[in-house]
């Protein structure tokens, strides 16, 4: 396969994998695949689904660094009863997120690239991934936090696979900025999602979503942080039309929570880039983001996919939450939850129509945030160790 880094922005191409953002206007950086050099290698049979599954698409030339990523499944809801609702349930992967099917391709491409080192700044999901492979590959990894911000199964996670994990005084995307002239300074391999190889990974998604289904969704709806995964998403999709191997895109539908909700209130404006918000605050901390590094991307892809934006309250988001698990049996961590409180909030403003096929994707696991659940539901209760303490209390 060929390609390049080309920079959405001034257009340049480069041939040089290290970059991370354009060398000559500091714009963001997309895989751009020469696709006519491409021999695709897969059928859209519903089988064997994984990231790598997906190679001859992926531009990887070494062994990747895997931990079975992907294969996610695809439950069937009854969440809107006049049409078909499918929840792609991303926490199903070997960190409990969607972030491995970046981290996968992003740790394969740190090992090509000779890297002894990775670094990321993370609201949680990326430092558990990141940690993870890292782990797999043999590399040191570094991670920042905002301090005190991060739900306890990430931080876990990130300390259990063996990564340095320093907490700052600070908000993420403060951590994003440090750890971007840190990594700088001392040749780390920075993989947050301005890593445009971490969102190549993540691009498996939209084939996995068509390979699952059979045919193309007419919605995609899912939560938007830093912006990353909608883009990866769509430019998924993009590549599959351009192979005519689809003949439609989804309409891409971006979730923000209320207190951190810029990309929302850019397409609210129509406008195609971003003003950061400087103290973003939501129950959902993963996607606890005032200044979303891919949110150019992210509009682009709202705009071009003719999406939509919406926000939804943290307490939408906890109802949304509460209603997967209790009723379809998902059990989603508060940022995924975000894309049903979408869906609803879509519901609500007629934005859905009879027999559409929507796709929401819920991004993380319950088990990432157990503190968010025991605050929400209340702790057990305690009984004394007798029949009839617990008849009373059933
Ligand atoms: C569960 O881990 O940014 O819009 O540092 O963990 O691609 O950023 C996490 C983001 C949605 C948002 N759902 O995705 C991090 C981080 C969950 C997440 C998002 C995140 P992007």
């Amino acid at each position: 396969m060929e390609y390049a880094l080309r920079c959405i922005d001034c257009g340049k191409k480069f041939e040089k994998d290290e970059l991370h953002t354009c060398p000559s206007c500091g714009g963001l950086l997309e895989v751009k695949i020469e696709l006519e050099s491409v021999r695709v290698d897969f059928k859209f049979d519903g089988i064997n689904l994984r990231v790598w599954k997906y190679a001859s698409l992926l531009p990887i030339k070494s062994k990747p660094v895997s931990l079975n990523e992907g294969g996610t499944p695809l439950f069937k809801t009854e969440l809107v009863s006049s049409s078909r609702v499918y929840v792609k349930h991303e926490g199903m992967n070997p960190s409990g997120s969607f972030k491995d099917r970046g981290m996968t391709v992003g740790v394969t491409k740190a090992i090509e690239l000779g890297k002894k080192a990775v670094a990321c700044a993370s609201t949680g999901n990326t430092s558990a991934s990141m940690a993870m492979y890292a782990a797999k590959a043999g590399l040191k990894a570094y991670v920042l936090l905002p301090a005190g911000k991060v739900a306890l199964g990430k931080v876990a996670q990130a300390l259990m696979h063996g990564a340095k994990v320093i907490g700052i005084k600070s908000n993420f995307d403060v951590a994003l900025e440090l750890v971007r002239r840190i990594s700088e300074e001392e040749n780390f391999y920075l993989l947050n999602s301005v890593n445009p190889f971490r969102l190549e990974g993540q691009k498996t998604i939209a084939f996995e979503i068509v390979d699952e289904l059979g045919y193309v969704p007419d919605k995609v709806i899912l939560p938007v942080g830093n912006a990353g995964n909608i883009s990866a998403i769509f430019k998924g999709f993009r590549e599959l039309k351009e192979l005519e191997l689809i003949d439609t895109i989804p309409r891409m539908v971006g979730v923000q929570a209320e207190g951190a909700s810029p990309v929302y209130r850019a397409f609210r404006e129509g406008k195609t880039d971003i003003t950061p918000e400087e103290n973003p605050e939501t129950v959902a901390t993963a996607i606890r983001i005032g200044n979303p590094v891919n949110a150019k991307k992210a509009l682009n892809a709202i705009y071009e996919s003719d999406g939509l934006s919406v926000s939804v309250s943290d307490d939408e988001i906890i109802e949304a939450q509460k209603l997967l698990a209790s009723k379809e049996g998902i059990g989603v961590e508060p940022a995924s939850a975000a894309s049903v409180a979408g869906l609803k909030k879509l519901e609500e403003m007629g934005e859905i129509q009879d027999n559409e096929t929507i796709v929401c994707i819920t991004t993380g696991h319950l088990l990432k945030d157990p503190e968010t659940v025991v605050r929400v539901c209340g702790e057990p209760v305690e009984v004394e160790a007798n029949l009839e303490s617990i008849r009373k209390v059933l």
